[in-house]
């Protein structure tokens, strides 16, 4: 049994949880005018509305007591002094002194990192400025217009999501791509429509050893090279981002051009870092640096702030509320704005990496539900699609409704409508639609006695279902490094209270090991018989099949 779910506050909070199954947060809000009041919470401009949710004061009461009963506060500094608490692979968690803006030092095997860190994000500004100024040339002495970064999983998905959220703030004469997928058509539809004379390739990889990566690296090296025709003219149009700086030289790119990451800096935590450039090139250094700041803010709030009042906390804890005590596996991010179309892929890596864990910190089975599984589209495309489900299906899914009060152009006829629907989910998400105004509605409307007993039971909508709403002012690069900061920090806090390690990721590792394995077997001529009868039977058909002429 594990300490957790034997410990007193975990069973109050089990007891608590049957007092609070039956209610209905439609007869909650009758009884308290003030409950948006009581359960929203501010940081700026910021609104984290968490009333819908099927709670009460002395729920929240509990799940902090439960934050104190894990040592989080403790945790928290661990995290951000530079304790190696990511205990498997011995390393720190420093995500957040990429973005740490006082002149304390953090120091790492007793060295303060925020040197290195500050000559990154000098060399970054560096490098931004001349492509984007046009100061940097091609090897035919042409500015550049195309930049395409190469990465997978975190050295992809925080780049792609955080440039299109910033779009607004582009240079529209550069354009950024990206490719993450070792199917060749991802490079080959990229490259079609670029020149090499005027293209930037950013290498991203922290380990420069991912296979999909490296493939996608040679590919754009061979294509380039074969109009410029001259190893000399690389140093010009291929830039790493890596640990491993050694493999980036060896790949042929130059010293100069290589960005550093360090070990304590997670794949999926850091577009924080160099592995940001191709945002600091598309907006510039100065708004990334915003970008910093936003996240920044939301790390001190997060630190200093009494859990209670503490938004990733909150939303945290709720999240283990639903999670843990009724069930629901799963939960939605949906945010209601074009530009944050990536956020729900981003977000459900971060967690799902982070939390998708069975072994606790001790080493042992856990007995109790992890991380949930995260998933979501934009809200208005869901409203259309999935959310059906959500209202009427068998399932319980929690969901976060994002959504920036004005934009960039906010249009008055586009934007109220967005809204609209907005307000009108979470309150049908909470109020659900009962018998008698579903009845109501449909004797308004003038149906039959015999198509109302057929209609009635599939109008009436349960309700009940817990919503988070986030407002902010607008979807700049404050806003929205502050709304990352938030949701990582709601991992790292579900990650302590479930007692696993939230920075490794050996199911990752994992798919890059049995990739190589099987691959040596697709090479030669003969059957394989090394595995089971079904992985045999794949891969010989595979070999029976492919064309005998495939191109290299
Ligand atoms: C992130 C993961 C994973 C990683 C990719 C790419 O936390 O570890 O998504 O980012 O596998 O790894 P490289 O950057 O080493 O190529």
């Amino acid at each position: 049994m594990s300490e957790l779910t034997e410990s007193t506050i975990w069973r109050t909070l089990q007891s608590h949880f049957e007092q609070i199954k039956p209610l209905h947060m439609r007869n909650m809000f009758a009884d308290d005018p003030a409950r948006f009041e009581r359960f929203s919470l501010h940081l700026d401009d910021l609104l984290f509305d968490f009333s819908k949710n099927r709670i009460t004061g002395e729920t929240i009461k509990l799940l902090c007591e439960l934050a104190e009963h894990c040592d989080l506060a403790d945790w928290i500094e661990k995290m951000f002094r530079g304790d190696a608490i990511n205990h498997t692979e011995q390393r720190a968690v420093l995500h957040t002194a990429l973005r740490n803006q006082n002149n304390n030092k953090i120091e790492v095997e007793n060295q303060d990192v925020m040197p290195e860190v500050r000559a990154m994000l000098d060399k970054m500004r560096l490098f931004s400025e001349q492509i984007r100024s046009r100061h940097w040339r091609g090897y035919t002495n042409q500015p550049i217009t195309d930049v395409v970064n190469i990465g997978v999983g975190g050295s992809d998905l925080g780049p792609l999501m955080a440039s299109e959220a910033l779009h607004s703030y582009a240079l529209h004469d550069l354009k950024l791509h990206f490719v993450s997928n070792v199917d060749e058509n991802h490079i080959g539809d990229t490259l079609e429509s670029l020149k090499p004379e005027t293209t930037l390739f950013i290498i991203a990889s922290k380990s420069f050893t991912t296979q999909d990566t490296l493939v996608n690296a040679r590919t754009a090296r061979r294509w380039f090279l074969k109009r410029a025709d001259d190893n000399a003219a690389i140093g010009k149009h291929f830039i790493a981002v890596s640990n491993n700086i050694e493999a980036a030289v060896e790949f042929g790119i130059h010293e100069d051009n290589i960005f550093k990451m360090w070990d304590w800096v997670g794949g999926r935590y850091s577009m924080w870092s160099a592995v940001g450039l191709s945002i600091a090139i598309s907006i510039g250094m100065d708004n990334f640096e915003q970008m910093l700041k936003g996240a920044y803010q939301m790390d001190e709030h997060f630190r200093t702030t009494p859990f209670e009042q503490n938004i990733p906390v909150i939303l945290a804890l709720l999240g283990i509320w639903y999670n843990n005590f009724f069930n629901s596996q799963t939960y939605a991010i949906l945010p209601y704005d074009q530009h944050l179309r990536y956020l729900p892929d981003y977000l459900r890596q971060a967690d799902m990496e982070s939390n998708g864990k069975r072994i606790d910190r001790n080493g042992h089975l856990v007995n109790y539900n992890t991380g949930p599984v995260a998933f979501g589209q934009l809200g208005i495309t869901g409203q259309h699609a999935f959310y059906q489900l959500m209202h009427q299906g068998t399932k319980l899914i929690p969901a976060d409704i994002i959504a920036p009060i004005t934009n960039w152009q906010c249009i008055r006829s586009h934007h109220r409508v967005l809204m609209a629907n907005v307000f009108a989910q979470t309150e049908a998400f909470m109020r659900g639609k009962t018998e008698q105004e579903a009845k109501a509605e449909l004797e308004a409307e003038g149906v039959s006695a015999e198509l109302m007993e057929v209609l009635l039971p599939n109008k009436i909508f349960p309700g009940n279902k817990p919503t988070n709403t986030i407002l902010f002012n607008t979807l700049d690069p404050v806003s929205l490094g502050r709304l990352i900061a938030m949701y990582e920090h709601k991992f790292f806090v579900q990650g302590i209270i479930w007692n696993i390690n939230s920075f490794d990721q050996w199911g990752v590792e994992l798919g890059k090991q049995l990739a190589k394995t099987v691959l040596d077997e697709l090479d030669g001529p003969e059957p394989t018989s090394a595995h089971d009868s079904s992985t045999n039977g794949l891969i010989n058909y595979y070999k029976k099949m492919r064309p005998s002429n495939e191109p290299e």
